[in-house]
């Protein structure tokens, strides 16, 4: 397989802790099969620590559903953690330490040098469990550049075969984040880089995407880009990026759809009618200019089909239609049908519509 641009779904661990949201182990279930079906990589499926209770049977779950699916425990840098997570015999076990001085001073009250000891006494333990080891380094984004490289170092000689940069609080652009996985590859050129990107100020999925261009091998998401505040990169954009616009075929994005929909039930949301890959608004076209182009080639006016993400075309009839086109829709119709949606094959319709209105004048 190749070692670029996988993914980790991490709904199941981050999208669980956005304020309100909490899946029943049978939604959660679901949420295993459909990122399963989509074509997903990695599986977070909860925490390591012994109170989170549905850790064994989702991963019960995958063994007997879905074996090629890797699936990993996210871990605090506790030794009962690490022992108990490495008990239920995870693919992988993404262990989470502070690598910013803000975090590791004032959140943890401890120092860098304890910092460095705790990752690696944490790394080797994990190891000698026999589990594959990922780091997670918490707020790296914020981090002195030097001590963050030094962490990877670290990690990498401890055994671990995967660092994952967090940008905790959203604080990176593209270009930021890429030069950090940059100056990781140069130094650390042996260990797989991931990263973790929040949306504070609506980059997630660009900086999650950028980061892949830029050389790292892996990156979160999670669906509806649930998540602290306002949430990580949505897994629906990377897979449609990756897939429709990278040209990786190697996803189902139908499926992704479906989960979404239902993801969106479990939690108790909407999904907005122009949402990227997934609102129901997406390709419903008003304006005659560009509907004169979609008649010749769809691509003229869209980025990737209706049928490559399950959704169909529309054509509304309104205002913004074209002086042609809408009177001879008014003749047809009167004015009570001015705006109105038709789907199906609407540009055959309009096509049909705007040849018969150049006839009748
Ligand atoms: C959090 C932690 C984390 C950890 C990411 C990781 C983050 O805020 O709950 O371990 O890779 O964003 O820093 O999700
Ligand atoms: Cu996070």
């Amino acid at each position: 397989m190749t070692h670029r641009h996988k993914l980790i779904d991490t709904t199941l661990r981050e999208g669980e802790q956005t304020p309100g949201v909490s899946f029943l182990l049978e939604q959660k279930q679901r949420i295993i099969d459909g990122l399963a079906a989509t074509g997903v990589d990695e599986v977070e499926v909860g925490l390591a620590a012994p109170v989170a209770e549905c850790s064994e049977s989702l991963i019960a779950h995958c063994r007997k559903e879905h074996p090629d699916l890797k699936i990993a425990l996210w871990s605090r840098c506790q030794e009962e953690d690490i022992d108990h997570g490495s008990s239920l015999s995870p693919d992988v076990i993404s262990l989470s330490i502070p690598a910013s001085d803000l975090h590791i001073e004032q959140k943890m009250g401890k120092t860098r040098d304890w910092i460095e000891g705790t990752l690696v006494r944490s790394v080797t333990q994990a190891q000698n469990h026999g589990v594959a080891v990922s780091v997670g380094l918490e707020d790296a984004t914020r981090a002195d550049p030097d001590f963050l490289l030094h962490l990877v170092t670290q990690a990498a000689r401890s055994g671990a075969f995967r660092i994952r940069i967090a940008d905790t609080v959203g604080i990176s652009s593209p270009l930021s984040i890429e030069k950090t996985v940059r100056s990781i590859r140069e130094y650390s050129p042996e260990i797989e880089i991931g990263v973790h990107t929040h949306n504070d100020f609506g980059m997630a999925t660009a900086n999650a995407i950028t980061a892949l261009e830029g050389g790292a091998h892996w990156a979160d998401g999670t669906i509806l880009g649930l998540g602290e505040r306002t949430g990580c990169a949505r897994l629906e954009e990377l897979v449609g990026y990756l897939q429709l616009a990278k040209g990786i075929h190697r996803f189902d994005i139908t499926a992704l759809k479906a989960l979404a929909i239902e993801v969106a039930k479990f939690s108790d949301r909407t999904i907005p009618a122009s949402q990227p890959l997934l609102g129901d608004d997406i390709f419903t076209c008003e304006t005659g200019l560009h509907l004169n182009g979609l008649v010749v080639n769809p691509e003229t006016y869209e980025p990737y089909s209706p049928e490559s993400v399950g959704a169909e075309r529309k054509l509304l009839f309104g205002s913004k239609i074209g002086r042609r086109a809408l009177r001879y829709w008014s003749e047809r119709n009167g004015d009570g049908h001015r705006r109105e949606i038709i789907s199906g094959d609407s540009l055959r319709l309009f096509r049909a519509m705007n040849q018969e209105a150049v006839s009748m004048s």
